[in-house]
């Protein structure tokens, strides 16, 4: 067994591409410029000037007047609100360098991807059923993804040994193992890991030098009594690693939780252990698209930073966060009933995120009409679905190769839509199941 105790992300093995261009409009001096100025901030009369003048960016609103200053100062400002926000949810500390706000997860998600896939022989772990940003992601990026399994019947947990096997087998194939993609709580399968798996988990990504791509965007999205959410990162601390010996990225964005801000596009990433020459690179690769959107970086900073007990918007918020996720629940468990109580169906308990990912049985000829078309049986079963005006997406679109059928649903519709879209669904599972009863 390999056992690599160095980080395996260095300047060094990050893919080359990046190293091989420069972006001096916000480059090094840039960036002690910002240090200055934030020296200036922190002790003011410091240094032999009171203002740093920035003539390096194209941008209209830095040209002559100050609200650059308060532009980048304000960043700072909402980096180090989402930080302690961190250290608060993890009861371990995060800095605001660590934090990169970004234009929403998937941004961020690519941006990762382009750092650590070098070639088509670079492998990232990634679950199976996914989040099809991921393949997309590493697809676009030339790089190999290498799928493990998550099992339904313990809940959509994973098998480590499993998991590691598909390590050594892409190794054994010539592939080198870069990172391993972590959705939790799960999208589309909608469980919460035990504090077991994330052990497993990291004791895993740390002896085989793997960096951890934790997607935590459903952190707020645990609906289970006797689980919670741990970040990957907390779980490691927890474990006594610290920065030095595991390297653990953590994704978050306004877009879900009970905020569901998608169209807003704000999210961060925490970065950690990773060298400061990566952090660079990292930069400036960030860089190369200026800044993410303003409103978005206020809105992941109040997402982190939420009102707190005698705060004036305290208990108006209080009061609409407990509606939306206690409506979130009823919905799931209407939806979750539902399907469990309809024939061939079977459905594990809803957990966490947004979504439930009911199992269907279809009959053999249900399965042949399918293969006529030339359609898997859950894109079949689906398209049918559509005909009575409910949609979800075919569990193929997150899963292609197990061969086994799933459709996902969103629990989001309003309470009265889900109650009315049962015994739609009903009368036309019936009717399909008698259709092609053998
Ligand atoms: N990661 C996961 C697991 C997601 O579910 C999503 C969005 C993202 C990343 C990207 O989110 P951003 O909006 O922050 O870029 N989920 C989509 C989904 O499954 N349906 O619609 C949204």
């Amino acid at each position: 067994m390999s056992y690599n105790k160095t980080p395996s992300i260095t300047a060094e093995t990050i893919n080359q591409k990046v190293r091989m261009f420069t972006y001096e409009p916000c480059g090094g001096i840039v960036r002690h410029a910002q240090r200055l100025e934030q020296e200036i901030y922190e002790n003011p009369g410091s240094l032999p000037f009171q203002e740093i003048i920035y003539c390096n960016l194209g941008n209209p609103q830095a040209l002559g007047q100050r609200p650059i200053k308060f532009f980048r100062e304000g960043v700072r400002s909402l980096r180090e609100a989402v930080a302690d926000g961190i250290a608060a949810r993890d009861g371990f500390p995060s800095i605001p360098d660590s934090i990169f706000l970004t234009d929403g997860a998937s941004s961020a998600i690519n941006m990762m991807m382009q750092i650590l896939i070098r070639s088509h022989e670079d492998g990232i772990l990634c679950p199976l059923p996914e989040y099809p940003l991921y393949s997309g992601s590493i697809i676009l990026h030339g790089g190999t993804m290498v799928p493990y399994n998550l099992t339904e019947d313990s809940g959509w947990g994973l098998e480590i040994f499993e998991v590691k096997s598909c390590l050594e087998e892409a190794r054994a194939s010539g592939l080198t193992i870069r990172a391993m993609v972590v959705i939790n709580p799960g999208n589309p399968t909608g469980q919460v890991l035990s504090m077991t798996n994330q052990e497993e988990i990291v004791e895993f990504c740390r002896k085989e030098g793997v960096v951890i791509l934790a997607d935590e965007l459903y952190q707020e999205n645990v609906y289970t009594e006797n689980k919670r959410f741990n970040s990957f990162k907390k779980v490691a601390r927890s474990l006594g690693y610290d920065h030095k010996e595991i390297s653990i990225v953590s994704f978050h964005s306004v877009s879900m939780g009970y905020y569901g801000e998608c169209g807003r596009r704000g999210g961060y990433m925490e970065i950690c252990g990773f060298g400061a020459d990566v952090i660079d690179e990292i930069y400036k690769l960030a860089s190369l698209t200026i800044s993410p959107n303003i409103a978005g970086q206020i809105l992941i900073s109040l997402v982190m930073d939420p009102p707190k007990l005698g705060d004036g918007a305290f208990e108006i918020f209080m009061a609409e966060k407990e509606e939306t996720c206690s409506s979130l629940l009823k919905r799931a468990k209407t939806l979750h009933k539902a399907f469990s109580s309809l024939e061939g169906v079977s459905c594990n308990k809803f957990e966490g995120a947004m979504y439930l990912y009911p199992r269907l049985q279809l009959p053999p000829s249900a399965i042949k009409a399918a293969e006529k078309e030339r359609v898997n049986p859950d894109v079949f079963y689906v398209h049918r679905l559509s005909a009575t005006g409910i949609v979800v997406v075919p569990g193929s679109g997150f899963d292609p190769v197990s061969g086994k059928s799933h459709f996902r649903c969103t629990i989001l519709p309003g309470e009265d839509k889900i109650t009315a879209m049962v015994p739609r669904l009903r009368a036309f599972h019936e009717a399909f199941m008698d259709e092609f009863r053998s």
